[in-house]
């Protein structure tokens, strides 16, 4: 039976069309799904939107439709962008689905009938823009959101809440247990200094000042908080509480199916303190890891809607090609770390890696068989020489340490240790020096080993990559000649020598691009006027 592997991305606010921030997070989350069913792993892949709460409503009447048709709108924008960028999400879960709303009322209904919820009245400082409640201490003198800097609003409201106390040492006890629950580790102190030592108060779960929200069956006025209502999208796209609910158990309930939720930093405290008290009040395993990915900033600051300093992923695929932008994100922002755009970098990273490196190595390996080979890849015999071992064994690492980096969700790494493979296999060629070979009679079973090596190599590093170059790869093997049945992660992994295909030139895949056009091509994106901001 295959490994399970459940994982998620952020429901997102619908409030705007998507931004390279918000493909750069499912874009990786789509890598790692994609790697991990190449290496036979059955996953479960989930995104979606959160598409209550006040800021929505807000953004609706501004726009002059419902907030149900304005989500709906702006749901369009997200499911165009999955599509053009090749995500292969298996469910698309939005917070206004009637499936969403039956789990969250039962969950809700159950916190009540258990007493890990009561009626109380709410009186703080209110953030809209992070739909959060902070206390005097937290927003200071001038009263300013902690996490936004946003002014916030003195509210005083009826409303339910959740008693945290009583699950606080459950908490500690499973992050003590649990090493890797939270990831990157710093976050963990980041959550029990600032939060949980200094006391938590008891979370507040309902809100009766608007109406765009999921109903609290038990009281008239009430809706569900959106944090409660958007982390249950985790467990209600599986089928939690619903007639069919054998996702649920297959990918939540086994405790051999592993199950990771990636998010932004500025969503850790929800994630990892109030989810997983959550979780245990239903008396539910919790998730074995919260990976917390870094922002991609802009040189003003964070890429946002409300900055109006976004980058959109729309134009780059459409100028670059979708397998460029995606090997973009995965490889210049190391995942888990904060990076910045800058059109620059974006240029440099595809010239280097994807038309000097790798588009290189192919082209000048496929011409060499033509030339060398009528086009046939060599069979050899006989004694490897030191550089061909020194190869091989450079591949071996390679899918060991690809292996090991993605079970760590360290997708940058993984890709960089393929492209360090592919360097050394230009390297290899140079040492090799097959022009001279050709020239040597003596030689022919020489150049026959370093052209099948070359190409297993290529045939490797096509597959390593196929979870970011969803369409090149296809376009790799084409060049090699292997056939569609042959094109698997088993396959290529063995290393053995794909001899006796016959390749077949084709385009140039990485066209190198011009620096300068290129550069300027992006700043003039950057530069266009944004879709009004209304996050
Ligand atoms: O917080 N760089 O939704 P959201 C990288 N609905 N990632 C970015 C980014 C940037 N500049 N901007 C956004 C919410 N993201 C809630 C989540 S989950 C139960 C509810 C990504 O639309 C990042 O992953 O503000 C962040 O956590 C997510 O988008 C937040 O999206």
């Amino acid at each position: 039976m295959s490994k399970k592997f459940y994982i998620t991305t952020p429901i997102y606010y619908p409030s705007a069309s998507p931004h390279l921030g918000h493909a750069y997070c499912t874009t990786l989350c789509d890598i790692v799904a994609r790697g991990k069913r190449m290496r036979g792993f059955d996953v479960y892949f989930l995104t979606g939107l959160d598409e209550h709460g006040e800021k929505i409503e807000d953004n609706a009447k501004a726009a002059g439709v419902t907030p149900q048709e304005f989500v709906d709108g702006v749901a369009v924008k997200f499911l165009n962008l999955w599509k053009l960028m090749g995500i292969t999400n298996d469910d698309f879960i939005r917070t206004t689905q009637p499936r969403h709303w039956q789990t969250v009322q039962k969950i809700f209904s159950r916190f009540l009938k258990q007493g890990d919820v009561y009626l109380g009245s709410y009186k703080g400082w209110y953030c809209v823009h992070e739909e959060s409640y902070w206390t005097e201490t937290q927003v200071g003198e001038n009263h300013l959101c902690p996490e936004c800097g946003r002014p916030c609003e003195r509210k005083e409201e009826p409303a339910y809440f959740f008693r945290c106390d009583k699950y606080v040492p459950d908490l500690l006890k499973y992050y003590g247990d649990n090493p890797s629950f939270i990831t990157p580790e710093g976050r963990k102190a980041e959550m029990i200094n600032n939060f949980i030592k200094p006391g938590l108060n008891d979370l507040c779960v309902s809100r009766t000042t608007f109406d765009w929200g999921i109903p609290v069956k038990e009281a008239e006025g009430h809706v569900v908080y959106v944090w409660l209502d958007a982390l249950t999208n985790y467990i209600s796209a599986l089928g939690y509480l619903q007639d069919d609910d054998s996702k649920f158990r297959k990918y939540w309930l086994d405790p051999g199916c592993e199950i990771v939720h990636v998010i932004g930093a500025d969503i850790t405290r929800f994630h990892t303190i109030y989810w997983p008290m959550f979780l245990e009040a239903l008396g539910l395993r919790k998730p074995n890891r919260v990976f917390v990915h870094g922002l991609m900033m802009m040189k003003d600051g964070k890429m946002s809607k409300s900055r109006g300093n976004t980058v959109y992923a729309e134009p780059l695929c459409e100028r670059y090609g979708v397998d460029a932008v995606r090997y973009y994100l995965a490889s210049e922002i190391t995942f888990g770390q904060d990076g910045r755009f800058t059109p620059e970098d974006f240029v440099a990273r595809i010239n280097t890696d994807l038309a000097n490196n790798l588009g290189n190595l192919l082209n000048r390996t496929v011409s060499m068989i033509v030339k060398y080979f009528d086009g046939v890849i060599p069979t050899y015999e006989g004694e490897l020489n030191d550089l061909d071992k020194g190869l091989r064994e450079t591949a071996e690492k390679t899918i060991e340490s690809y292996e090991a980096f993605n079970d760590d969700l360290k997708v940058t790494e993984a890709y960089a240790s393929v492209m360090e493979m592919v360097s050394a296999a230009n390297k290899y060629i140079e040492q090799s020096a097959p022009w001279a070979l050709a020239k040597n009679p003596a030689k022919k079973g020489e150049l026959a080993s370093c052209m099948a090596h070359l190409a297993s190599i290529i045939f490797l590093a096509g597959e390593l990559l196929s979870p970011i170059l969803i369409t090149k790869s296809g376009k790799i093997f084409d060049q090699l000649g292997v056939p569609e049945a042959m094109r698997d992660y088993e396959t290529a992994t063995k290393l053995t020598a794909i001899s006796g295909l016959k390749v077949a030139k084709g385009e140039q895949l990485f066209p190198r691009l011009d620096d300068k056009a290129e550069i300027e091509y992006i700043q003039r994106l950057m530069a266009a006027p944004k879709e009004k901001a209304t996050a």
